[in-house]
């Protein structure tokens, strides 16, 4: 299954959910207005040599203002639902007081999106704390998780009548690990024992949201998790099997089982032992984080090809950004490498290999059988885009990449897999993070000098694909 066409001609699922999604700091800019305060991203921005270019959130594409144009574009382009987080420095600006300006932007938005026909997907936490509870201990911080409780429960005091499902976190693993150990993402921490801290905090977080929302009527609440297949470089190299091992119970299962299972892999807590994890681990606490769950979010980009010798010399992992010096995130085996393989790459220089979305997929259904629908709640790609005389924007790598990936996740329905949506990668090109916006993820060209948006080549072959998807098959 490759190919456009082929994606264009199976026959998917009944209610099949086509989506895009973005994250609030990325987007909206308008970080100082309307009563917003720092989230840790503004203030990390302002750390000299933090984020590629120096550039900032300020701005970003303005969303904020231009949120009914870009809803627009999402019915242009056929869109089922549309992914997006709430900020909580906006909603609870310094983690104090509710907002009721910030809560209000929201509410236009949702209005604007259920006006449109598009279902609103609605993330509490992507990576944007305010900055005045990292001032006090952040995700580090147990207290953080209540905190945590109150936001959620003041965002759904204002959009529970509209809004149906709620994700608590968008990839726990990238707000602890690279912001607590590798110091890449805000807060720009390198310490491994709060980074663990970090991680059982945002479950416990999890957990007591899941439950709130649950008491408050919400119907359906999950979580986004980005999930890698972690490959041993030489299957028949007992050093890169373990490698792989670790990375996949670091990764994977860390963030899975406490919530699919209500503990920890015993493996995991062997190799990060003397780190503190126990330490932070409260009575009842696993409890609280294995709350039953309406949908898993997947987010998966690429595979990881692991070792457990170190790369050859002058070879570097093309992970991090600018090929940087910073701190591992990869707590308690900060030894294993990622050896090249002989495949494509991204502008990320991540790996392409559609097929791996496949198989995790199946791995996930094979593994965690309880689980309710999947949805993939992200996959995209970053490449140069060009912009034609005309004003048309090519970037057949993005499509190629977003229909083998659709090609993929039809693969996993065929196997069985309850796969029940896709969200590309993004709506926008926006704030790439670390990266600032020098990748451009969007399927919608963002020109940064004026704000004007444009639908790439590849926003075009997704209004296809599901237009196409729309249309009666015959039976399978
Ligand atoms: C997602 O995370 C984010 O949710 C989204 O906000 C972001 O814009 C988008 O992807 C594109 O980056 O080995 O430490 O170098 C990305 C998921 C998981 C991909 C970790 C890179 C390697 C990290 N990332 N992975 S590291």
């Amino acid at each position: 299954m490759k190919s456009n066409l082929e994606a264009q001609e199976f026959p998917w699922p009944q209610g099949f959910l086509w989506g895009s999604a973005t994250a609030a700091a990325q987007i909206e800019g308008a970080a100082r207005q309307d009563g917003k305060e720092d989230s840790i991203w503004d203030a990390f921005a302002r750390v000299p040599g933090a984020i590629s270019g120096g550039h900032n959130l300020e701005t970003a594409v303005d969303h904020y203002h231009r949120y009914a144009q870009d809803v627009g574009i999402m019915k242009t382009l056929g869109l089922d639902s549309y992914r997006f987080s709430t900020s909580w420095a906006r909603v609870v600006p310094g983690g104090r007081t509710v907002n009721q300006k910030g809560l209000d932007f929201y509410g236009r938005l949702v209005d604007e999106l259920l006006e449109a026909g598009i279902l609103p997907w609605l993330t509490l936490y992507h990576w944007d704390l305010p900055q005045e509870l990292e001032e006090r201990g952040g995700w580090a911080n147990r207290e953080t998780a209540h905190r945590f409780a109150d936001y959620a429960e003041a965002v759904h005091g204002a959009l529970g009548d509209r809004v149906a499902h709620w994700t608590t976190f968008n990839e726990p693993l990238c707000s602890s690990l690279i912001g607590y150990a590798a110091g890449e993402h805000a807060p720009g921490r390198t310490e491994p024992r709060a980074a663990l801290a970090a991680v059982h905090h945002q479950h416990l977080a999890h957990g007591l949201v899941a439950k709130r929302l649950r008491e408050l009527g919400a119907r359906e609440i999950g979580i986004t998790l980005n999930l890698t297949n972690a490959v041993p470089n030489d299957p028949n190299d007992p050093a890169d099997e373990e490698a792989a091992r670790r990375i996949d119970a670091l990764w994977n299962r860390m963030f899975l089982d406490p919530v699919l299972r209500g503990s920890y892999p015993a493996d995991l807590l062997r190799d990060v032992e003397g780190l503190g994890l126990g330490e932070v681990i409260q009575d009842g606490d696993l409890e609280t984080i294995h709350q039953p769950i309406d949908f898993l979010g997947v987010n998966h980009y690429h595979d990881d090809n692991v070792s457990g010798h170190p790369l050859p010399a002058g070879e570097a992992a093309p992970l991090l950004p600018t090929g940087s010096t910073k701190s591992s995130p990869f707590v308690g085996s900060e030894y294993v490498s990622f050896p090249s393989r002989n495949l494509p790459r991204t502008a990320m220089g991540w790996e392409v290999n559609p097929q791996g979305l496949r198989v995790l997929l199946n791995r996930l259904a094979n593994d965690y059988p309880d689980l309710q629908a999947l949805y993939i709640t992200e996959n995209g790609a970053a490449y140069e885009d060009r912009v034609e005389a005309d004003g048309s924007v090519a970037d057949p790598e993005r499509r190629d990449y977003i229909m083998e990936h659709i090609g993929a996740v039809a693969g996993a329905i065929e196997d069985g897999v309850d796969v029940r949506g896709y969200f590309v990668w993004s709506l926008l090109d926006n704030f790439e993070w670390a990266w600032g916006y020098g990748k451009r993820f969007g399927i919608v060209r963002v020109d940064y000098d004026t704000q004007v948006r444009t639908i790439k080549d590849s926003g075009l072959a997704y209004a296809e694909l599901i237009r196409a998807s729309r249309e009666p098959k015959t039976a399978r």
